[in-house]
């Protein structure tokens, strides 16, 4: 059983948020929940065909050695009864009803396995990504449910409190690339430090990047991101046009082009054998 958070706890992170671009949520999972949590991602990650080339759900990341691991699932929702509760969670949607002010809407959600050894996140906006919305920037925000500690040394998430307000220019002003890392004091730099069940909301304009895993535990977080919004549909409506997006850029595919140089070599092989 988790307790509701009290109205203080609430109006706090609600001012907290709006003054820094960020806000931790504390009490909303028990100790149990997360168990079954670390338990459902475990079955997740030993899914058949999550390295298959032509699974766009899975998405790869280097790790320290340049090896290529599947550090993320998404979407995640659908293959996962549980996960699915977790974002829709109703006292996690009062507390962000009760922050965005007004209705809110499930937007996406991918699951980051983080394990020791994996590399991180560069500096990001998520807004830029967001914009073909074209809903507010303040309706918009994201949350990390840890599953684990997180922290600097595993690679938990860094904030630049107080940036939210503006979408920041990239370098050499193309209107697709993140910001300019400059345009940031980065002394400011916050990472928090979560426990296991803790659960991060940050806006949509919030500057934020994170680290390596240089611990030895895995740092996995299951990221929702919400509309203030009442369309039931935007869920979806996301995931039609990112599925679309990644099949025409066939992301990975330099990983699926070795596999089908070899498919030509066997071929050969085969015709020059069945030639004789
Ligand atoms: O999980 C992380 O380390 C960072 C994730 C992130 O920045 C994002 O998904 O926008």
């Amino acid at each position: 059983m988790t307790k509701e958070l009290d109205a203080t706890a609430l109006g706090f992170a609600k001012n907290e948020y709006w003054e820094k671009g960020y806000t931790i949520l504390r009490g909303i999972f028990s100790e149990n929940d997360v168990l079954r949590l670390q338990g459902e991602c475990e079955r997740l990650w030993a899914l058949p065909g999550l390295l298959d080339d032509l699974n766009i759900r899975s998405e790869f990341r280097r790790d320290l050695s340049g090896k290529l691991v599947v550090d993320r699932l998404d979407p995640v929702l659908d293959i996962s009864p549980p996960l699915f509760d977790t974002a829709l969670h109703p006292q996690l949607m009062r507390s962000l009803r009760e922050i965005l002010g007004g209705a809110v809407a499930l937007l996406k959600c991918k699951l980051i396995r983080k394990d020791p050894g994996t590399g991180g996140y560069l500096h990001h906006q998520d807004f830029l990504y967001w914009r073909w919305l074209n809903l507010p920037p303040d309706h918009l925000c994201s949350v990390a449910i840890s599953l684990f500690r997180s922290d600097a040394e595993s690679g938990g998430i860094e904030f630049f409190p107080g940036y939210h307000g503006t979408l920041l220019q990239s370098a050499n002003g193309d209107p697709e690339a993140d910001f300019d890392l400059p345009l940031v004091d980065v002394s400011l730099g916050e990472t928090p430090t979560l426990d296991a069940g803790d659960v991060l909301v940050f806006h949509a304009l919030a500057p934020h990047r994170s680290g390596a895993n240089n611990s030895d535990r895995p740092r996995t977080v299951l990221l929702p991101s919400y509309a203030r919004s009442d369309q039931h549909d935007l869920y979806g409506r996301y995931y039609e046009r990112e599925v679309k997006r990644r099949c025409a850029q066939m992301v990975g595919f330099e990983r699926y082009t070795a596999s089908l140089a070899a498919m030509s070599d066997r071929h050969k092989t085969a015709l020059r054998e069945t030639s004789k």
